[in-house]
């Protein structure tokens, strides 16, 4: 569920003058990840063994509050191997309220359950909504839970706590022959903000910050955001 901060005044009905719009979430591409036809191409192989899309999550965004979870994923070589690909949500376990050495991480693994290998190659799979689901994907090992853990039981060992960083993660080269795994991902949805990695084609999408959101081509600020669609669509 998106955190909306609303403050009310003594007796007034300030909420209802408060702009309801939530910024954007803006993805970072992280390792050798980068954008390849409307989608994020993951590889992990011996130069950038780690490949991430990356969300640092508004302050005071709590585990609890993350409300949906999903992507579209695509092995092109070689398969899905040793929990990559996956989601990695950083947890404050220190709650100190910033990324440190004292955070732990739940991995949320992709691919067929239990194994979460044997993926489909050169084949676009959808997740499914992944918050909520009963099945045994949450790995909750590092906050002293287990490796088949439910969404319900993460919740009950962090769900209040701040979840800082959402991240998609390919990292299984050294499960290979030739060292290298490769993953697309499509369509991400994180807490209900969904990227398709597709360049903007309507002016709308630069406003409120959406400008931010895009990763190719790459935007200095709404204006220049804007003129882009308008080079576009000429007409
Ligand atoms: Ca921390
Ligand atoms: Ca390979
Ligand atoms: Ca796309």
């Amino acid at each position: 569920m998106k955190k909306m901060k609303i403050v009310l005044g003594s007796g007034t009905i300030a909420a209802a003058l408060t702009p309801l719009v939530a910024l954007a979430l803006t993805p970072l591409l992280f390792g050798g990840a980068v954008i390849d036809s409307g989608a994020v191409k993951l590889v992990s192989d011996g130069t950038d063994p780690f490949s991430a899309v990356v969300f640092n999550m508004p302050d005071g965004t709590t585990l609890a509050d993350l409300g949906s979870l999903s992507v579209d994923f695509n092995v092109t070589d070689d398969d899905c191997y040793g929990g990559s690909p996956r989601f990695q949500l950083r947890i404050d376990n220190d709650n100190d309220g910033v990324i440190s050495a004292g955070d732990k991480n739940i991995f949320v693994y992709l691919g067929p359950h239990p194994s979460f290998s044997g993926c489909t190659p050169n084949t676009w799979t959808p997740s499914g909504e992944l918050i909520g689901i009963a099945e045994t994907r949450y790995d909750t090992g590092q906050l002293g839970g287990t490796f088949y853990d439910t969404y319900a039981n993460a919740l009950v060992l962090a769900g209040s706590k701040e979840l800082l960083r959402v991240s998609i993660v390919v990292d299984s080269n050294w499960g290979f022959a030739d060292g290298e795994q490769t993953i697309l991902i499509d369509n991400l949805n994180v807490d209900g903000d969904v990227f398709d990695f597709n360049p903007p084609t309507d002016k709308n999408q630069c406003k409120k910050d959406g400008w931010q959101s895009f990763l190719s081509p790459v935007f200095k600020n709404q204006g220049d955001c804007v003129s882009f669609v308008v080079s576009q669509n000429p007409n």
